[in-house]
């Protein structure tokens, strides 16, 4: 990805504010938790992270305390964002400032950035959608009072747009322990994942409450296949304490005919990376669990975030047609796990499309490795926003 210089900066930024509200579960902590990880890490810039809930925060890293103000995790310094008040001097100002998903920076820090000399390059990171019009507004200028300007950073899947998050030694990482069985028994055993059921097809499951789980549960009780679901407590928890029978705790687990189902605690991010290489298929959703699945290789269902009018039918749509279109069995799956096709949902049939998507498993494997080819030769999301950045006048 390169971007067109008109003037060289003459100081690369070392600092960067991160501002994100958390409009709804662990996506948007989540995706700004790994981004302010990496510049650190990767590119030694000095990061703020402001965070409107540290709950949230915590429940994918637990180090985060919910009651403090301000705290070191790692070495990335993280704000409780309380409220829109405070007080900033254009001393406080990082050089570069990100508003994620478009949420409202405080009034006071934005006079400050107009105050402050240089101006500080200020980037709005928006939502991931594969649909085309991305690429047309990725890296546009949007002018703002006191002569400021702010530019849209959109993330995607071509090399148009900012790219998708990626640490720089993940895949070697990913290969590292998908070729160290123990690492990966004892990974899953710790969970208390039987012998038995990691010889099975195992399957890890994330998706919204609305997704057909007890109708693919059916299916996959009359599979040919053993299946084991390790499902992160708290995820389709009625589907699951039906299945079980008991209530849906971490540790509880039931087998039906080739079905176990086995819940496991919700865990911190980097080791829900490592269940994602575990598993032989994942269900993810949203948007962080979404990139990750990509970048774990296996094949993977997404259950995307719902929206009002069924608007992410389209970007849902946009999607399978990059990534699936050779494969109808995994497009047809997918459809149907959204509630996305054009057959009412009850009329699903699972116990059909359920085989269609096992014997393509390997082929789509197959695939994914040739697509995460294609999405790293973007390159990473948090490179090309600082290549980006320096380009900002
Ligand atoms: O949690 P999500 O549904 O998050 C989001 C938000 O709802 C957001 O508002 C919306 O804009 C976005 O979806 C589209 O799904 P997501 O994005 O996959 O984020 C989940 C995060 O939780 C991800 O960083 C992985 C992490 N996680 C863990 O750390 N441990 C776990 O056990 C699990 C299941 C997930």
């Amino acid at each position: 990805m390169s971007y067109q210089k008109t003037h060289r900066k003459q100081h690369q930024a070392t600092s960067l504010a991160l501002f994100c509200k958390v409009v709804d579960n662990y996506g948007d902590i989540g995706i700004c938790w790994r981004l302010a990880r990496q510049l650190e890490q990767e590119h030694g810039i000095t990061v703020t992270l402001w965070v409107d809930d540290l709950r949230s925060f915590q429940r994918i890293c637990p180090e985060v305390a919910i009651d403090r103000d301000e705290q070191q995790i790692g070495t990335v310094t993280v704000r409780h964002w309380r409220d829109q008040n405070g007080v900033f001097a254009p001393g406080d100002v990082a050089d570069i400032v990100i508003e994620f998903f478009a949420c409202d920076i405080p009034p006071a820090y934005i006079a400050a950035m107009a105050e402050r000399t240089p101006r500080p390059v200020w980037l709005n990171l928006e939502g991931l959608s594969a649909e085309e019009w991305v690429e047309g507004c990725h890296a546009l200028p949007s002018p703002q009072p006191r002569s400021l300007t702010k530019h849209f950073f959109f993330p995607g899947f071509t090399g148009k747009t900012g790219g998708l998050l990626l640490e720089s030694g993940l895949q070697q990482q990913r290969q590292a322990f998908r070729h160290d069985p123990t690492a990966m028994a004892a990974f899953l055993g710790q969970f208390g994942v039987t012998p038995a059921e990691m010889a099975s097809l195992k399957v890890s499951l994330f998706c919204y409450p609305q997704a057909p789980v007890s109708a693919l549960f059916d299916a996959w009780q009359s599979s040919g296949t053993a299946i084991t679901c390790l499902v992160p407590e708290g995820v389709a928890a009625d589907a699951v304490q039906a299945f079980l029978g008991q209530a849906a705790k971490a540790g509880a687990s039931a087998t039906r005919g080739a079905l176990t189902v086995r819940v496991l605690p919700f865990i911190p991010q980097p080791e829900y990376d490592k269940l994602l290489w575990a598993c032989d298929l994942n269900f993810v959703r949203g948007e962080d669990s979404f990139v990750r699945a990509q970048w774990a290789g296996q094949p993977f269902i997404w259950h995307i975030y719902p929206q009002d009018k069924d608007l992410h039918h389209v970007k849902l749509n946009a999607f399978l047609q990059r990534y699936a279109a050779k494969t109808a069995s995994l497009s047809e799956f997918s459809l149907g796990w959204n509630a996305a096709t054009t057959i009412a949902n009850a009329a699903v049939d699972w116990a059909a499309l359920w085989p269609l998507l096992e014997a393509d498993m390997q082929e789509i494997a197959v695939m994914s490795i040739d697509w995460q080819r294609q999405l790293s030769a973007n390159g990473d999301l948090a490179s090309n926003l600082l290549k980006f950045a320096a380009t900002v006048e």
